[in-house]
């Protein structure tokens, strides 16, 4: 059993793609078990994003992940890593294949509507960013 952080970006936030992005996770069984909107501050985003701090993309990517609200979840089954991603499409959503998420509604390969954990490790690191395992009923 995997869990991977799954969210939903200010674009799709303000765009009304909330419900849409989840209609997506339903219809493949994807299992939420924890959720919540916040706005992030610049120095919570640059803690997210720490990876990336070297990044030409970073200050600017920072900039647009506290525009405005965000949903945050926690998705959970058997390989949902690799199932989310697949519904995600890749980073630019201009390689991303048709009929997924990016493909779909992203405008920008910054604003890309949604994120997913990479692997298991990124994952059990990002879910604490955000979730303690009390807020988590998986
Ligand atoms: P993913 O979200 O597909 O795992 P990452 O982790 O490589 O992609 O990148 C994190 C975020 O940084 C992306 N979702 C996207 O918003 C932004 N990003 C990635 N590559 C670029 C780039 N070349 N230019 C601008 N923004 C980028």
């Amino acid at each position: 059993m995997e869990r991977t952080l799954s969210i939903i970006k200010p674009d799709g936030v303000r765009r009304g793609l909330i419900g849409e992005v989840i209609k997506r996770l339903e219809a493949e069984e994807i299992k939420i078990v924890a959720m919540k909107m916040i706005h992030m501050t610049k120095k919570e985003a640059q803690g997210f994003y720490a990876v990336h701090k070297e990044k030409p993309f970073f200050d600017s990517l920072t900039d647009f992940m506290t525009s405005g609200p965000i949903v945050v979840m926690v998705l959970q089954g058997e390989d949902v890593i690799a199932r989310y991603r697949k519904l995600m499409g890749a980073t630019n959503y201009k390689e991303a294949e048709p009929g997924t998420i990016r493909a779909d509604f992203a405008t920008d390969i910054e604003k890309n509507v949604v994120h997913g954990s990479d692997a298991p490790e990124t994952a059990a690191i990002e879910i604490k960013y955000f979730f303690s395992e009390l807020e988590i009923v998986g």
